[in-house]
């Protein structure tokens, strides 16, 4: 087989004028803050593509065991060659035209008792929301239906609990709800805090497919935004799904405050659990006025790009979620989502709180541009096809503008 090399940059000193050649084609630690406003100073010269990238871009499988340093120097690689190098894996493990649709449900809104800084539900921030009870299993099946007819192929209900104790009747609900849901032909997902052992192997039984835990952002970060769980608590609820026989879904969100390296540090996490999450949903902050991040600056659009090209590249055979803060992108930034390897998105009339894409909207970004929605049986065989699918096409010899691998990027 041949030996393929993604970089040359030696490639790129020749296209520069002389008086750009003090540029270098490999960056940089960029450990200042995330937002808008901050420009960073041009990093010291370096020729070379770091190793763990050149790792990352060849992977036929994933592996967990990264290091803290190689997920930065993967994530700090220039932004065009990031990107690039991420689209590369995307098509070599998943078919880069298919975007999974979900819908969301609150099934359970407001009056938790959690600190989540960002949360519009948390009863210790004055957010205008008002609390209910929990929704019937008749009304979701009815919204299920609606999200099917406009073409979701999975149904995510949520509730704004910490966690699951003590509530037995609810479980129940959810297990009818999550039973119903599946009967439609639909993945079905739910988000209820964080769950024991015991319960994840009853939702188990009633057929879920996938539960969404967040990790939300970095150890170090993550006392500034949550007091009232720890990390070591989530990554519990995490075990608990995994060893359920649950599909995992966990990620994060960016504009919390945290800096790059925090991007580095949720992403290093995840990508040495004992096996991926089957999804990793990248949510950007959407300020909720009355709660301590209320007034927050948006993060800036490259590092949500870098955050999903870095998470293709170590997370290669995961769903990557474009979630919360889709609305507020213009279709080409969500464009620039999908080619660094984001596969899926939550559409419909609502998020939990806030405001979501909606069918029609997706439905015509999806036909100008060429996507198509992604069938239940992508998603279900999930992490296995997707290896398999790369297996396939790295011994394939490479047709020209097969998108697998750019033949210029051959030797
Ligand atoms: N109460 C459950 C829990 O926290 O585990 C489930 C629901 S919770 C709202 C689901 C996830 O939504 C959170 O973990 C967080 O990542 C995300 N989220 C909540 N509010 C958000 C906001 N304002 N902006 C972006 N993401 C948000
Ligand atoms: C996830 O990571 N994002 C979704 C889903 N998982 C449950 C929730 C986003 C919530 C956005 C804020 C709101 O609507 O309240
Ligand atoms: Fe409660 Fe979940 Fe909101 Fe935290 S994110 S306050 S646990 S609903």
């Amino acid at each position: 087989m041949t030996q393929r090399v993604l970089l040359r940059p030696i490639g790129l000193s020749r296209l520069l004028a002389p008086t750009q050649r003090h540029c270098r084609p490999f960056s940089t630690v960029l450990d200042t803050p995330v937002h808008a406003t901050a420009q960073p100073a041009p990093p010291p010269p370096s020729s070379t593509p770091p190793a763990a990238f050149h790792d990352a871009v060849q992977a036929t499988a994933p592996r967990n065991n990264w290091t803290r340093d190689e997920v930065a120097d993967i994530y700090n690689t220039p932004l065009i060659e990031l990107t690039y190098a991420a689209a590369t894996v995307h098509r070599r493990f998943h078919s880069p035209a298919a975007i999974q649709m979900c819908t969301l449900m609150n099934i359970k809104t407001g009056g938790c008792s959690e600190d989540c800084s960002y949360c519009a539900q948390s009863s210790r921030y004055d957010t205008g929301l008002k609390a209910t009870k929990m929704v019937n299993v008749e009304s979701v099946l009815e919204a299920a239906r609606i999200a099917k007819a406009n073409g979701s192929s999975r149904f995510c209900m949520g509730a704004a609990w910490r966690d699951m104790r003590g509530r037995k009747t609810n479980l129940r609900n959810v297990k009818e709800m999550v039973k119903g849901v599946r009967a439609l032909g639909m993945e079905a997902c739910v988000t209820l805090g964080m769950i024991d052992a015991e319960q994840a192997k009853e939702l188990k039984t009633a057929g879920l497919t996938a539960y969404n835990h967040n990790l939300d952002t970095s150890r170090e970060h993550y006392p500034s935004v949550i007091t009232t769980r720890t990390y070591d608590e989530r990554l519990a609820t995490i075990k608990n799904v995994r060893d359920a026989g649950i599909n995992v879904c966990t990620g994060g969100i960016l504009g919390l405050g945290e800096k790059s390296k925090d991007h580095v540090g949720l992403i290093h996490t995840v990508a040495t659990l004992p096996s991926h999450p089957e999804s990793f949903p990248v949510n950007a902050l959407v300020p909720i006025k009355g709660t301590p991040l209320g007034e927050s600056q948006a993060i800036s659009f490259d590092a949500v790009l870098r955050t999903i090209a870095t998470a293709r590249l170590v997370l290669p055979a995961t769903i990557i979620r474009l979630a919360a803060g889709r609305h507020t992108m213009r279709e080409e930034k969500q464009m620039m989502c999908f080619m660094a390897g984001a596969n899926a998105v939550f559409t419909g009339e609502k998020m939990l709180t806030t405001a979501c894409n909606g069918w029609e909207e997706d439905k015509a970004m999806f036909d100008k541009w060429g996507l198509r929605p992604m069938e239940s049986h992508e998603t279900l065989q999930g992490q296995e096809e997707a290896v398999e699918k790369a297996e396939v096409d790295s011994s394939l010899p490479e047709a020209p503008g097969s998108g697998t691998q750019p033949a210029s990027l051959t030797v």
